[in-house]
């Protein structure tokens, strides 16, 4: 009989928690909506199944603790998020829960206790969704979450406080959720790679060295409104055209800089009607690159550009800082130690840099982090296409597996004999 989870039924476990979603048709969950409260629920017999103690945290991470053979000791953090963004894959995220959540299944099943704690925290909000801001359930583990958020508004005016609230968190009680279980091992997150580099060497896993830096705005171009078959073109401030321009300026600018990518994914036109000259436009804008001077110089340069653009057509643009982050090297020693988990699994050790952020990036705030990326078919993520090999996923458990082994050994004193 299989005593532990196979590959096959962690995939179908992600299946389960990709049918928890906002909308009938495709896969959204942003933070603290009811199918955020589903996918808690269905994680937690999981965790309570595989031996762990389980509680929901204020800002509404889900969190389990698996005990140490002895009290006392420190504790291995592993995690990822089960947020979603809007019509998105199955894995970006649960995968990462679900692989940690398989290892302690083991363990629980062979009746093991280590030579520390592990917690598993599955994260509420990684990809900003819901309000503008990212991480919002690591930053609070990690004491980086900022009072001013709790009065963001989502789209239908709601403010963040009042979402948590209604999820099951205290506002005030927020502080207490910043980790205070004593000494740490450090922080270790498993992650569809989202890109195509695995894919391309023909390797189910990669080691991470860091994750690029980001930075994210909000920009506001302000014309005038006025009636689409009256005013003349000459006489118009089209909001729209001036955020148009700017679109382009953005790739032109992100294309003639190696290794940086800029990104606008977003754009509300108002009044937005067809009739109707476009007064105002919101856009977002997100701009990475492994080099913090250089992600500044390029997102200095696009205001100027933006400013310009807006001038020129008669109008403003406010410009707004959301969110923002260093690139975020992984721990030499635990990726060390990642690094001969897999090699003794039978995996190459092949080394790349995330471009996407994780969860990890606020992790290194409180202690050592490391992440294991696992192939995805065709680098394809934010996407219902996000897919993963059986195999693949597999050679995660196993390295994960390993990786705890090896800790736990080099935790163990030698016994002396006399
Ligand atoms: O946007 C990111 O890099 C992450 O997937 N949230
Ligand atoms: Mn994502
Ligand atoms: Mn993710």
């Amino acid at each position: 009989m299989e005593t532990h989870v196979s590959a096959h039924t962690l995939i179908a476990r992600c299946a389960l928690l990709g049918a928890f979603s906002e909308e009938p048709d495709r896969l959204t969950r942003r933070y603290a909506t009811p199918p955020m409260r589903q996918v808690n629920q269905a994680v937690t017999g999981w965790m309570r199944a595989a031996g762990m103690t389980v509680r929901q945290d204020n800002i509404g991470n889900l969190i389990g603790r698996y005990e140490a053979a002895h009290p006392d000791t420190p504790t291995l953090l592993l995690g990822s998020h089960l947020d979603t963004v809007r019509d998105a894959g199955q894995y970006d995220g649960p995968l990462g829960v679900l692989v940690a959540l398989a290892c302690v299944e083991r363990l629980h099943a062979r009746d093991e206790r280590l030579p520390f704690a592990i917690e598993l925290l599955a994260f509420c909000d990684e990809e900003g969704l819901r309000y503008p801001t990212t991480y919002l359930g690591s930053a609070t583990v990690a004491g980086a979450f900022d009072p001013a958020w709790r009065d963001l508004t989502d789209d239908a005016g709601i403010p963040l406080a009042e979402a948590l609230q209604a999820f099951g968190g205290a506002p005030a009680a927020l502080p207490q959720d910043t980790w205070h279980g004593g000494a740490l091992l450090g922080y270790c997150e498993v992650h569809i790679e989202q890109g195509p580099v695995l894919e391309a060497a023909h390797l189910p896993l990669g080691l991470v060295t860091a994750i690029q830096g980001q930075s994210r705005f909000t920009l506001t171009f302000r014309g005038e409104a006025g009636h689409a078959g009256t005013v003349p073109m000459h006489q118009r401030h089209d909001a729209l055209c001036a955020a148009a321009a700017f679109v382009l300026e953005v790739e032109r600018a992100a294309s003639a800089t190696p290794g940086l990518v800029a990104t606008v994914g977003q754009l509300n036109v108002a009044p937005g009607a067809s009739n109707v000259i476009p007064g105002q436009v919101t856009l977002s804008l997100d701009v990475r690159h492994p080099d913090d001077a250089t992600r500044a110089a390029t997102h200095a340069h696009l205001r100027q550009r933006a400013e310009h653009i807006a001038a020129t057509r008669r109008g403003v643009v406010e410009w707004q800082l959301v969110g923002e982050q260093s690139a975020t090297p992984c721990s030499p020693q635990l990726t060390r130690l990642l690094e001969r988990a897999a090699v003794a699994e039978g995996y190459p050790p092949r080394h790349l840099a995330s471009g996407a952020g994780h969860d990890a990036v606020m992790m290194a705030r409180l202690t050592d982090i490391a992440m294991l990326f696992v192939r995805c078919a065709g680098g394809i993520s934010h996407s219902p296409a996000e897919a993963v090999a059986a195999e693949d996923v597999a050679a995660a458990i196993a390295v994960l597996e390993r990786f705890l082994a090896l800790l736990a050994e080099e935790r163990t004193p030698p016994t002396t004999t006399t």
